[in-house]
């Protein structure tokens, strides 16, 4: 079977992308599978191209096709921070939620958005890459267990539950990841045949 590698460590984004490519005759590893990767700094000033270098740099390494994703939230009383620095707003998820809500304190604009980008590298290039989004609210305090990052404070509009306490599987069918991941498959289905023998191992 062919195989595709999405270059991140992030272990719940995998988990949602194996989830996402379930049915396609395609085997999904990660840079967790590839511990000797030196890893790459995210210079980008935007998602996609954070996305982009990440993309790159596992497709160089690992020399099979690869993608990445670069997401984050963008909080609009705060001009959109965190934003692409979403990872490194704060040391750890209890934490980055923490400094959120503090910064939201007494804020009754509570709009923001989930991003995410999905880059493309096939051969040693980036040949296309996508973006997703979810519009929603931020919380007045941390609700539900599950999923990561800012999940337990993020509510999606038109639901009464947060990520961090919807079913998973809703989340995936309605997440940023989700949109961008369409897009990237619609490309790949549509332009190219790239999950064929070509990159079998
Ligand atoms: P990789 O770079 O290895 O993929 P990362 O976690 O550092 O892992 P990013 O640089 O793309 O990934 O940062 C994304 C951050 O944005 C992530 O750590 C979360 O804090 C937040 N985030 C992104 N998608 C999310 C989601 O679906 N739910 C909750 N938080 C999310």
């Amino acid at each position: 079977m062919a195989y595709i590698v999405v270059a991140t460590r992030n272990a719940h984004k995998v988990d949602e992308y194996r989830k996402l490519l379930a049915g396609q005759n395609v085997e999904l590893k990660s840079l967790l599978d590839y511990p000797g990767f030196p890893g790459v700094e995210e210079t980008g000033k935007s998602f996609r191209e954070n996305a982009s270098i990440k993309a790159l740099a596992a497709c160089r390494y690992c020399d099979v096709p690869a993608f990445a994703d670069d997401s984050g939230l963008e909080v609009e009383a705060l001009d959109g921070r965190p934003g692409i620095y979403s990872a490194r707003y704060a040391a750890t998820d209890p934490e980055r939620i923490a400094k959120l809500l503090e910064e939201l304190k007494g804020e009754s604009n509570r709009r923001a958005r989930f991003v995410c980008a999905i880059a493309i590298a096939i051969n040693g290039e980036v040949i296309e890459s996508f973006e997703g989004e979810v519009r929603g609210v931020i919380t007045e305090a941390p609700r539900g267990e599950g999923g990561f990052g800012y999940d337990p404070v993020f509510q999606p509009d038109n639901y009464d539950q947060t990520f961090g306490e919807m079913d998973p599987e809703l989340k995936n069918r309605i997440s940023h990841r989700a949109a961008a991941f369409k897009l990237a498959l619609n490309f790949v289905e549509e332009e190219m045949s790239v999950l064929n023998d070509d990159f079998d191992i």
